[in-house]
């Protein structure tokens, strides 16, 4: 039997990276609410962030995103987050909000938005070099609608001239991770749409290029933790967008449509070494929070990772191996189900109180009135939007 108090060591090394979007109103293609207390600014982004950490403890981090975080001085945005207890993360580029990339961005036909994509992301890696930021991630938005609309195999071609061009800029310490979507916005093809698309392209650049995992971009049904389980085996799993998804890329809360699929991620991120300080695999979330508040909505996030990762700490590897050599088929599954069953809410809130933190941060943050406070302070201005 694997104990809680046997876990704590690694748990207290968990860090999960929030997205400076989470912050900003978000919606569907039908209507985007607007929430009083929605930052305006970069800076009020990461003001909210840094109350996940506060009561948490789980979110040093925060990514952002570029140009919606776009400031005359990174040093001083670097010294605010600092001020308020949290560092700049991740630095995601943007090349699927302007016209000229309708048909494309690092795969387009035209050398000349080709270069103003590629460009852009230079502009990501001065950015990342102000910040100390390690990770250029891209996520490109890049397909086409009909088939014959476009040349596949040439799109893929100049794909990886484009990476080329942006890895030969990324510093010795710095990281280029690559994200696939299935679909979305475009519908017939997209040109990273799968892992293996994105491993390709990554093995070709380096040692410092690797595949960015985001949960919500799988068909339904796909077995993510075997992906997991192969990146790590083949050391190119660079990072983590959490989230989760019932129909489309849903972008809610991770863990809310699916806890025990998030546990079989973990488990196997802890089963293949992606887990912990001595890893390199970053964790981060990626979502929206379109009909609730966004902070405590985060809050909920990080923690049920946190839970999930703390039972899958609890598998009893041994047992489980032995049950494994021995063909024992259901009592390995009982095994892993024993772990996926065990209600860690109690212990961690102890563990949590024993850290100097509140044992329940989802009712510490209600009650501090963060939320009344930044509802009565942000008046005016133009509220931070997916898209502003
Ligand atoms: C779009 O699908 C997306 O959600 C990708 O997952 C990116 O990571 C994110 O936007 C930010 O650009
Ligand atoms: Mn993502």
């Amino acid at each position: 039997m694997t104990t809680f108090e046997s876990i704590t060591p690694l748990l207290a090394q968990q860090a999960i990276e929030l997205p400076s979007w989470a912050f900003g109103n978000s919606g569907t293609r039908f209507k985007v609410f607007g929430t009083p207390g929605t930052p305006r600014t970069p800076q009020e982004k990461i003001a909210d962030a840094a109350q996940v950490n506060k009561y948490t403890g789980l979110s040093p981090t925060v990514a952002l995103h570029i140009p919606w975080d776009k400031v005359d001085d990174y040093p001083a945005l670097g010294a605010f987050a600092a001020d308020h207890g949290v560092a700049l993360g991740t630095i995601n580029s943007n090349t699927f909000q302007d016209d000229d990339y309708k048909f494309g961005s690092l795969t387009h036909a035209d050398p000349n938005i080709r270069q103003k994509a590629i460009d852009h992301h230079y502009e990501c890696i001065d950015i990342m070099n102000a910040t100390g930021s390690g990770d250029l991630k891209i996520w490109l938005a890049d397909g086409t609608n009909y088939p014959g609309q476009q040349d596949l195999r040439a799109r893929q071609d100049r794909l990886a001239d484009s990476l080329a061009q942006i890895y030969s800029r990324i510093g010795a310490t710095q990281r280029l991770v690559l994200e696939y979507k299935f679909f979305e916005p475009a519908f017939y093809h997209t040109d990273v749409p799968d892992w293996g698309t994105s491993y390709a392209q990554v093995v070709a650049l380096g040692d410092r290029a690797l595949v960015c995992l985001d949960t919500g971009h799988h068909a339904p049904g796909t077995n993510i933790e075997f992906i997991v389980m192969q990146l790590l085996r083949l050391g190119k799993l660079g990072s983590f967008d959490f989230n989760s998804r019932f129909y489309a890329d849903d972008d809610l809360i991770v863990g809310a449509a699916d806890p025990f699929q998030l546990f079989r991620i973990l488990y196997e991120v802890i089963r293949g070494g992606g887990y912990g300080t001595d890893s390199s695999v970053a964790f981060m979330l990626d979502q929206c929070h379109n009909v609730e508040d966004k902070i405590p909505g985060q809050i909920r996030s990080v923690l049920n990772v946190q839970e999930m990762t703390a039972r899958a700490l609890l598998v009893d590897r041994a047992a489980l191996d032995a049950a494994q050599n021995a063909g024992d088929v259901l009592g390995a599954n009982g095994i892993l189900m024993d772990a996926f069953y065990t209600d860690v809410r109690t212990d961690l809130a102890a563990w949590r109180e024993s850290r100097g933190l509140d044992g329940d941060p989802m009712t510490a943050y209600a009650a501090s009135g963060y939320q009344a406070h930044i509802a009565a302070d942000r008046v005016g201005g133009q509220q931070a939007s997916w898209g502003a």
